[in-house]
């Protein structure tokens, strides 16, 4: 149990009209009375001179939350103070004279998941709602939060549970009285849950990629136009271009929105065989970009051979044909292409249209809530593979699938922390903000 009281800035640092200062635990009602705003009645809003030492820190509206109907489970109050540097330092002063602690990253949410709040799944939407730069990473944020993901891996492991019971009814009384095929009812239940779980692991990406940034890669020979493309993208001067082959050798990476969705663009060196080392870096590091991208753009200027970047662009990867102010293609190809102008912009809207209507089909809903996590990932994966084991056991022998079973179990209740948390709550509560 958590005996001390805590406190944070809960508003970003530096000047602004308001600052608000957050605090939780058991002292919180006397730190307030030690500051002149005691007695106020739980979540009304209240004008209190602030005043310690005999000094008045500001004038602040003062919010009280009392135990257990807070953000943390705990007494809580939020200062709104005005929002300059040396009132919040004063108050930050008096606090820790009255004996309080600056929080720690993440504290405020942790102890609200302590106290039963929320479960581990909806702590790490508050962060990824905090973080959130797009409109769709907000959605699927607010979605986690709201429950929606936890109720998911909940529905998975209730119908585990089932499972489990049935087997562990035919383990314990194993006589007439219970029929002898009662472990197998338990083998459509786990069928049900092994095609759930494949169709969660294989949606998974979606909901990381939403989270962390859709992966576009750009790909093809020196000279193509790849960085005047993707200065073009990022509308600055990001990239080097000259009319020299080989001129870009590192990765260059940007961040961008693109119909809503958060992308990270990438610029590589061109395709080519070369003995300088340092091209040769490039262009190794070139090819691991294009393998692990979510989607290849080929840039091919008129003339180009078919070169290696044809080994990359994949028939789901898009075909760029560059440079048609100087020469156009006089054939379509035979895959999905546009072709555009750096130099005159042409083209450069229908790209921009293509990529919108890529990232909604590959980003945008599906039946149920995307995992949006590597660690949520790990755990539904380590769950499959024991149902699977546990679904081979039951056949054979039902006293062996128990054991799988509750490994299973074991890994979909730690996605959500209700059981064996310990470890992975500094994976998730590190990665927090201050006052959260
Ligand atoms: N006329 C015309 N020239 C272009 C166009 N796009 C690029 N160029 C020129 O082509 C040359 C190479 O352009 P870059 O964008 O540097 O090509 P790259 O693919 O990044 O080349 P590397 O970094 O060497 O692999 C430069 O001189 C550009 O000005 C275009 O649409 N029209
Ligand atoms: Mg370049």
């Amino acid at each position: 149990m958590t005996a001390d009281t805590i406190f944070a800035l809960a508003t970003p640092p530096g000047r602004g009209a308001i600052a608000i200062i957050r605090l939780s635990g058991p002292g919180t009602d006397a730190a307030l009375t030690a500051l002149g705003a005691g007695g106020l009645k739980p979540r009304m809003a209240s004008l209190r001179d602030l005043t310690f030492d005999g000094r008045v820190l500001d004038q602040a509206l003062v919010l009280r939350f009392p135990a257990p109907n807070s953000y943390t489970g705990e007494d809580c109050a939020e200062l709104h103070l005005h929002g300059g540097r040396a009132v919040v330092e004063a108050v930050g002063e008096a606090l820790v004279a009255l004996g309080l602690r600056p929080a720690e990253s993440g504290e405020f949410t942790r102890r609200a998941f302590e106290n039963g709040r929320m479960d581990l799944a909806q702590a790490e939407a508050v962060a990824d709602l905090i973080d959130a730069e797009t409109t769709a990473q907000a959605a699927q944020a607010l979605g986690q939060l709201d429950g929606a993901l936890s109720e998911t891996y909940s529905g998975f492991r209730r119908d585990l549970l089932k499972a489990l019971a049935l087997v562990e009814a035919e383990i314990d009384f194993p006589d007439e009285e219970v029929p002898d095929n009662l472990a197998s009812t338990g083998g459509p239940v786990l069928d049900g849950l092994i095609a759930d779980l494949k169709a969660a692991l294989a949606d998974a990406r979606r909901g990381e990629r939403v989270r962390e940034g859709y992966r576009i890669v750009l790909i093809g020979e020196t000279n193509a136009g790849k960085s005047s493309l993707f200065n073009a993208l990022v509308a600055r001067e990001a990239a080097i271009v000259t009319p020299i082959a080989g001129t870009t050798r590192d990765v260059l990476d940007a961040d961008l929105i693109i119909g809503g969705y958060a992308v990270t663009l990438s610029d590589t060196a061109g395709l080519r065989e070369s003995e300088d080392p340092i091209e040769a870096e490039g262009v190794r590091r070139a090819r691991a970009r294009a393998e692990q991208a979510d989607l290849r753009i080929w840039v091919r200027a008129p003339g180009d051979p078919e070169g290696p970047a044809a080994a990359y662009a994949g028939p789901d990867d898009l075909l760029v044909l560059t440079k048609a102010d100087v020469s156009r293609p006089d054939a379509t190809p035979d895959r999905e292409s546009l072709v555009i102008s750096t130099m005159t912009g042409e083209g450069l809207s229908a790209l921009h249209s293509w990529l919108s209507a890529r990232l909604a089909r590959d980003l945008s809903g599906s039946d149920f809530p995307a995992v949006t996590r590597e660690r949520h990932r790990r755990r539904l994966a380590d769950a499959l593979s024991s149902v699977e084991a546990g679904r081979r056991a039951l056949d054979l022998a039902p006293e062996m699938a128990g054991d799988d079973l509750r490994r299973a179990a074991e890994s979909l209740a730690r996605v959500t922390g209700a059981i064996g948390v310990e470890d992975v709550l500094g994976e998730v509560f590190s990665t927090f903000c201050i006052g959260k």
